[in-house]
């Protein structure tokens, strides 16, 4: 059998074993099809068929998450916790609590997962969970009833050394502050390192929740700079309001960038001078609203427009910062219409295969989200060293830790394309380099 048929057949058994999961199809797909030159040159990873294993998760908890709301009405959610892969460190990655939540989701977040976090060079394995909770218009108090109860029930698979969830969409320091607290009073023990994105105050990091946005716009720098040019003066276009997008504007406004979008699941907000960040913090981090009453309350310059046409507005740089496949093909032929020079995924998978074709036909550099988006994974491994030696670092000193980490992964996925002989092709580099990290620790640690 030939390496392609292999992978071809691989791939077959997957979709077979994991009926329209269509999201973990996705991701599987795009790392196999980067995977033939690996298999061909190291037959050894085939015998011992590492891909087999490596998309099979170690173990995928499901559980009852049963709840009641401030007028007393019975809720019962589903609870997932997909521990995919431990072969560089304990599990690691976010909780996500949104309607769309699935297993198939969580899958596909927590298999991008494992090679994101071998590209960030730290010894983290890779997992993803989360809930089909909507925490929309819900009480503080109805957030912290659900986080008890989903934490009551997750606790017994945690561990600093075990598994070490963090945020995701609908999970920010607010819901790790109660997950953390029912943690501690279950267990009796303060055990800092079991979760990450906590308080200043209580064990948190420093820029661990500027990590994820601040490390795509270093990224996308570092891509710019492989063709002589920088993030000054450039026109940027946004999607989300959220964590990640928040402090992806915040970053690529440092660096001289005009960022004139900003988007929820409702629409956009087109904000010609520039987007005010303050105004969109007090919105969105405190008041928890929407991105239409931003264009209400900036007033001339700004409007708002219903639907998802954010990449409709011209830029240089384009950052998805929402969710998975809001990028499509008919959206990235748009943007390199309007002569769009790079795309860096802040999200995970934001981009379809289509749009990811268009933006790599067109000779768009386009750094997809397990390396651009790694670097609040990243930050989180800063924080658990820290919980580890029980001490704190100050904002300059984490942030430029990160910026040595977004660099190192920058220079491996570039380098890794061009030793494949597909040079310029993030997406050939990050999936090899991560690939190639775990499937050596695989191999060492024999068949388990
Ligand atoms: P937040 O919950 O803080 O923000 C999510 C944003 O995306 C909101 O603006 C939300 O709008 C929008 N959004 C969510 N779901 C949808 C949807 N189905 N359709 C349209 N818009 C949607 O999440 P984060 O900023 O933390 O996460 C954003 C992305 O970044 C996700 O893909 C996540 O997996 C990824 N990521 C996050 C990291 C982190 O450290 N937080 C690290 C690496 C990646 P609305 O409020 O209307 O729902
Ligand atoms: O997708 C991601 O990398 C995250 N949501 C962050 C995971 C983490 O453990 O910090």
């Amino acid at each position: 059998m030939s390496v392609t048929q292999r992978i071809e057949s691989i791939y077959a058994q997957i979709l077979q074993r994991n009926p329209g999961e269509t999201e973990f199809h996705q991701a599987v797909r795009e790392v196999l099809d980067t995977l033939d030159p690996v298999l061909a040159k190291r037959p050894e990873l085939a015998e011992a068929k590492i891909i087999e294993r490596v998309s099979e998760p170690e173990r995928q908890l499901i559980f009852r998450v049963p709840w009641s709301d401030d007028s007393g009405e019975v809720h019962i959610n589903r609870g997932f916790r997909v521990e995919f892969n431990s072969a560089l460190g304990p599990y690691k990655g976010g909780l996500r609590f949104h309607p769309s939540v699935t297993l198939g989701i969580v899958k596909f977040l927590g298999f991008e997962q494992i090679f994101k976090n071998a590209l960030t060079g730290m010894p983290i394995g890779g997992g993803k969970g989360g809930s089909d909770f909507d925490p929309k218009n819900r009480s503080d108090a109805e957030i912290m009833r659900f986080c008890q109860s989903f934490m009551t029930e997750l606790y017994r698979h945690l561990g600093e050394y075990t598994d070490v969830p963090a945020g995701d969409i609908g999970v920010g320091g607010r819901e790790i502050g109660y997950l953390f607290g029912q943690y501690k009073r279950i267990t009796n023990r303060y055990e800092s390192g079991v979760l990450t994105g906590k308080g200043l105050g209580w064990g948190g990091a420093q820029a661990r929740t500027e990590a994820t946005g601040y490390g795509c716009v270093l990224f996308t720098a570092e891509m710019l700079r492989t063709r002589g040019e920088d993030l000054d003066g450039q026109r940027v276009v946004v999607s989300g309001s959220g964590n990640v997008a928040i402090y992806a504007i915040e970053k690529a406004q440092q660096l001289g960038a005009t960022v004139v979008t900003c988007s929820d699941s409702t629409g956009y907000v087109v904000d010609e001078k520039g987007i005010d960040l303050e105004l969109l913090k007090q919105i969105k981090e405190v008041e928890r609203g929407r991105v239409s009453d931003y264009a209400e309350r900036r007033g001339a310059g700004a409007h708002f427009v219903t639907g998802t046409g954010v990449w409709e507005v011209p830029c240089d740089v384009a950052l998805p910062c929402a969710t998975q496949n809001e990028l499509n093909g008919a959206d990235a032929a748009t943007l390199v219409e309007h002569g769009v020079k790079a795309v860096a995924e802040g999200a995970n998978m934001p981009t379809t295969p289509e749009g990811v074709r268009i933006l790599q036909g067109a000779g768009v550099l386009y750094g997809p989200g397990k390396a651009a988006n790694a670097g609040g994974v990243a930050t989180s491994a800063l924080e658990m060293q820290q919980n580890a030696s029980r001490d704190s670092w100050t904002f300059a000193h984490t942030e430029e830790r990160l910026a040595q980490i977004m660099g190192h992964i920058h220079r491996s996925c570039h380098e890794t394309a061009e030793r494949y002989g597909r040079p310029g092709n993030y997406v050939v580099g990050a999936n090899i380099a991560g690939f190639e990290l775990v499937a050596e620790a695989m191999v060492a640690q024999g068949l388990i």
